[in-house]
């Protein structure tokens, strides 16, 4: 997929000249320059060739299951409801805490091979579930490992600010202290997170409180990013466009003000349609007012056991079309180009071109949009990671 150009970038016979890790030439392959023309060649006849997928939004490391919640949600009860009785992130939280690194390794890697059975090439993976140093280190630690032991590239968000813990109830000025003071500068020091993320919404944490949270962590070197706007509206976006956040994500209950500070910083959209559905939210992202801004709209599973126990980057892709109205090219920009660009990868990944690291997909598809129309069905025929074929 080149950008510009024809529909989805496509080019029909191409050829991709790989010089070690990275792509040297691509283009039709009647034009293959000379210097090219004696390297030992590989054929790819017929297949779709893509960047391999991005997953720039997931809480991919974590115990447990909320399968009994979910049937509490579908007898009526809400999401908030569950959360302010206790449930919902905390008991995540109580079964994050009680699992062994090793476990936590276990358990996602079951769900990292399911993407990447769909072509994924990059994740990224918050903590979030253990509130506390030792946990989050733990969590932030799993993560890392599940990237060397998996070959796919990991890069993780430390998610303190998801959820206030049980242990701080009614301190929530002093959770933030101890996420400033403590926790912060020690995950920073140990190289174990790229960004840092926080859940801005009443019933998690205020704008203010993310502030507070975000200058500590940008002055440590972490890029930000934020859950934002997505069971209310709380101008958590603007706040963190307005510090240069990389991506807002949800963004259902997004206004103008936020599209407008977004647009200006260059902030992505990350969009979630996994919760939207699993939580049958009514209120929809505002999609066509972020086109008309030119904010750039990435897509991601928000791989989570409460509001999104998705796995598959092609379900979303399809939900993000038939669900928010995207456009099949659209969402499979979501899943490359702009996730590489939520992530602030977009110099090496997401794009096929010159230069770039050659993590490629390869699909048994004859139309692109074919990989967003399918509604649980794998095309993927096999995948190049950094240059090399896996078997
Ligand atoms: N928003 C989400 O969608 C996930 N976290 C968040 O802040 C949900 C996490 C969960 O319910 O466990
Ligand atoms: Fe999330």
């Amino acid at each position: 997929m080149v950008p510009g150009g024809a529909p989805y970038g496509l080019v029909r016979d191409g050829a991709i000249a790989i010089d070690g890790a990275r792509i040297a030439w691509l283009g039709p392959k009647h034009k293959v320059p000379e210097d090219y023309a004696a390297w030992p060649r590989e054929s790819a006849s017929g297949a779709l060739v893509t960047p391999a997928l991005i997953d720039c939004h997931t809480h991919l490391v974590h115990g447990g299951n909320r399968a009994s919640e979910w049937e509490r949600r579908l007898q009526g009860e809400s999401y908030a409801a569950i959360a302010r009785s206790g449930g919902g992130i905390l008991s995540t939280v109580a079964a994050t805490r009680a699992a062994s690194e090793d476990g936590l390794v276990a358990s996602a890697r079951k769900r990292l091979d399911d993407f990447t059975a769909q072509g994924l090439g990059t994740i990224e993976i918050k903590s979030g579930y253990g509130l506390d140093l030792e946990n989050e280190r733990k969590m932030l630690r799993a993560a890392r490992r599940l990237g060397r032991e998996s070959g796919v590239t990991v890069k993780t968000s430390f998610l303190g600010a998801h959820a206030l813990p049980p242990e701080y109830a009614g301190r929530k000025d002093a959770y933030i202290r101890v996420i400033t003071e403590e926790m912060l500068p020690a995950i920073a020091e140990e190289g174990l997170a790229d960004y840092c993320d926080g859940f801005c919404e009443t019933i998690a944490f205020s704008p203010a409180d993310m502030r507070t949270v975000f200058e500590a962590a940008r002055a440590l070197g972490l890029g930000l990013r934020l859950h934002a706007e997505q069971l209310s509206n709380s101008g958590g976006a603007q706040m963190a466009a307005e510090m240069g956040a990389l991506s807002c994500d949800h963004l259902e209950y997004l206004d103008a003000d936020g599209i407008r500070a977004m647009a200006r910083a260059g902030t992505r959209a990350v969009l979630l349609p996994g919760a939207f559905y699993f939580l049958r939210e009514q209120r929809k992202p505002p999609v066509q007012a972020l086109r008309d801004a030119g904010v750039g709209m990435a897509l991601a599973s928000d791989c989570n056991p409460g509001s999104s126990p998705l796995t598959s980057l092609l379900l979303a892709m399809n939900l993000g079309c038939t669900l928010f109205g995207l456009t099949p090219e659209e969402a499979l920009a979501g899943i490359t180009r702009e996730a590489a660009a939520a992530l602030g990868l977009e110099a090496d990944r997401g794009t096929l071109g010159a230069g770039k690291i050659a993590d490629l997909a390869l699909w048994d598809v004859d139309h692109p949009a074919q990989l967003a129309y399918a509604l649980g069905a794998n095309p993927h025929r096999s995948q190049i990671r950094a240059g090399c074929w896996l078997t």
